[in-house]
């Protein structure tokens, strides 16, 4: 059976971006894959949290995996932090990567605003903490959105450098994306990609916002002056984004969609697709509610992490193995 893995970061609460870029696609793959999704907080650390908030989040990220329909008969749940060889073998990693290829790194980058020197260390080291998460699993797929596609790649040519020095011990993983919706962008900035660390609420909408919030981010929602609900990244990017969510939550083609909207102009298409949102993440939002404190996520993580401890352990044995660090 082929092997999956990812995770997402408990930064936030979970947005569409995280849901249509990758989320849903763990759904889906559930029932013919061996999955292993992760909640990585490790990850998280990379920029300055309150601990607190943290551990809560951590556990709401994981209510909303079980929320939209993860189901841990079907795929291993766990947090990152339970599963310690994530670490001993990104250090174990680190000792094969190059610094010029982590500064390379795109989201490197972004996130540490230009200024390398005040960056943190961990800010720029993560991606070979998520290439140990991913090779640990011995990952076949890797269900992502677009913008960690340079991160796999990195992830591969580790694998590659690993297996040539010392011997075939990885599998090298292949990404995964949806053919819609790889890409959700920000709501209020439809050039720049939806994101839980934006400043401005009006960036994203989370899978936990109530209706009234969805309503009012959805009209506020940019669009242009054009008036015609039509799919055209390069001149329309505010409509395009609209038309990806409305298609995968209704299931309607977006050429369809186009048609269907066709001289209506956007006042009656949002409407639509503020009621679409909100009827889509009803059910979700009341399983979360279910969930959240009723002591079932715990359970679910524990016995998760037992089951990748397992995995993991036997992939970071022979990585031990493979680079001569003694095991008695
Ligand atoms: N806008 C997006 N469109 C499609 N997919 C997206 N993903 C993130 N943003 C979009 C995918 O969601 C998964 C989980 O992401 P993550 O939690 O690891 O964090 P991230 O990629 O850094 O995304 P965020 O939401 O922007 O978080 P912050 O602001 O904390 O950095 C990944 O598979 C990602 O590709």
């Amino acid at each position: 059976m082929v092997r999956v893995f990812s995770g997402a970061q408990p930064t936030g609460i979970i947005h569409l971006g995280n849901y249509l870029g990758a989320l849903k696609q763990y759904v889906d793959l559930q029932n013919e894959t061996d999955c292993y999704y992760c909640v990585v907080n490790m990850h998280a650390l990379t920029i300055p949290r309150d601990p607190q908030e943290l551990k809560e989040k951590t556990l709401d990220v994981a209510a909303i995996y079980l929320a939209i329909g993860l189901d841990p008969k079907k795929a291993t749940l766990f947090v990152q932090s339970q599963v310690p060889a994530h670490t001993e073998a990104a250090w174990l990693l680190q000792c094969i990567s190059r610094v010029g290829e982590l500064s390379r790194m795109v989201q490197f980058k972004e996130k540490s605003k230009g200024s390398a020197e005040s960056a943190g260390v961990g800010l720029f080291t993560y991606p070979i903490l998520q290439a140990a998460d991913i090779l640990l699993y011995q990952a076949e797929k890797v269900p992502v959105g677009e913008d960690q596609r340079q991160h796999i790649e990195l992830t591969r040519d580790i694998a590659e450098r690993f297996n040539r020095d010392y011997g075939e011990v990885f599998t090298l993983p292949e990404i995964l994306v949806p053919k819609v919706g790889a890409k959700i962008m920000a709501l209020d900035e439809p050039t720049k990609k939806m994101s839980k660390s934006a400043e401005s609420k009006w960036n994203s909408i989370a899978l936990l916002d109530d209706p009234k919030l969805i309503e009012k981010k959805l009209k506020r929602a940019v669009t242009d002056s054009e008036n015609q609900v039509r799919y055209d990244l390069e001149t329309k990017p505010g409509v395009s984004n609209l038309l990806t969510i409305y298609s995968t939550f209704s299931g309607i083609s977006i050429r369809e969609l186009e048609r269907k909207y066709e001289g209506l102009g956007y006042g009656q298409f949002k409407k639509d697709l503020i009621e679409v949102t909100i009827d889509y993440l009803r059910p979700i939002q009341e399983r979360f509610q279910e969930i959240r404190h009723s002591g079932y996520v715990e359970e679910v993580l524990k016995d998760g992490a037992e089951k990748a401890n397992q995995v993991a352990n036997e992939t970071l044995s022979k990585m031990r193995q493979a680079m001569g660090i003694i095991q008695l």
